[in-house]
């Protein structure tokens, strides 16, 4: 049985597997659970992330306002699918995520510059004050994720080079810094391999440290005839050179079928970017934007992933 190495979230969000369902990661039954009526001033609100805060939870979200300029919204819920959204932005910029690194939360971004987008870093400890490191990497970057620890004694730091446009490429490297301000040791981690990710892979939630390894989920995006088509993967990365992949799934782990991920502003586009995690029961709830409109939430364990993974390694 594959474990979480984490705290344990007696709140987790959490439904059970629906009976004869054969994959591993399955949807809730109440989705979407953000829309665009969550705020006022919102085209849309999408690929988003949340933690555990105080006796509820904490989020950041991509909110694309009605002018389609696209900010970072902070929200509030005690149930992490019943959030309360500010009516206000922290940063302009899109697709956060969002960790938990010795009492400090800390957020990256694609940050908006003349040159190109890069990786913006920032912390709070109560979600009203920030404070803003230097940017990570110098244009063109997007897909930062930040592991929720420092490995043997410096941040990590995954990434994603693309161009100015819709990039119609893209691997994975990661980063080390020792304080947030230089980053430096630049390692490669993956390439896209399978078809159903053969244009580009980045990385999605921050990721989840188990005894096997990191698990991370990943976004992988297929071309077709019609356009690009975002799917969910997963990969084990080396627990102490987390450039390594260890093993990794041949096929998606989420896809879009519903309604809400195959029709909205993009369609087709199930785009993973946080996870809740309870350690005591190896729970795991995934937040994704479905179709560049929604917030949808998803549910798996880390065995049944683990597991799957394993029995569907390209790595082999
Ligand atoms: C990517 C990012 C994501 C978006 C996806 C699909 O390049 O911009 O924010 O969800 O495209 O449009």
């Amino acid at each position: 049985m594959a474990k979480i190495i984490g705290k344990s979230m007696k709140n987790i969000p959490w439904q059970e597997k629906p009976s004869g369902y054969e994959y591993p990661v399955w949807r809730y039954d109440g989705n979407p659970v953000i829309t665009r009526d969550n705020l006022r001033f919102a085209n849309s609100i999408f690929n988003s992330a949340v933690v555990p805060y105080g006796d509820g939870f904490a989020g950041v979200f991509r909110v694309d306002i009605r002018t389609r300029d696209q900010v970072i919204v902070t929200g509030f819920s005690k149930d992490a699918i019943n959030w309360e959204l500010e009516d206000k932005y922290i940063f302009e910029g899109y697709d956060p995520r969002l960790c938990e690194i010795d009492g400090e939360y800390y957020l990256t971004w694609v940050k908006l510059t003349p040159q190109g987008t890069v990786i913006g870093v920032a912390s709070t400890k109560d979600f009203r004050q920030w404070r803003e490191y230097e940017d990570a990497c110098y244009p063109v970057a997007r897909n930062g994720v930040l592991f929720p620890r420092k490995i043997n004694g410096e941040y990590v730091l995954l990434v994603r080079p693309c161009d100015r446009g819709h990039t119609p490429y893209g691997d994975i490297f990661l980063m080390h810094s020792k304080d947030l301000t230089y980053w430096g040791r630049h390692r490669f981690v993956m390439s896209p391999v399978k078809n159903w990710e053969m244009t580009k892979v980045g990385a999605g939630p921050t990721p989840i440290e188990t005894d096997e390894g990191w698990l991370m989920f990943y976004h992988g995006v297929l071309t077709s005839c019609n356009g690009f088509t975002y799917s969910m993967g997963a990969a084990i990365l080396d627990k102490d050179e987390p450039w390594k992949v260890l093993h990794r799934a041949d096929s998606f782990l989420l896809a879009p079928h519903e309604l809400y991920e195959c029709v909205g502003d993009v369609p087709n586009v199930v785009f993973p970017c946080a996870a809740l995690t309870d350690a005591d029961t190896g729970r795991i709830a995934i937040y994704y934007g479905a179709a560049d409109t929604s917030v949808a939430l998803a549910f798996t364990t880390v065995d049944e992933t683990v597991e799957y993974i394993k029995a569907h390694d390209l790595m082999k």
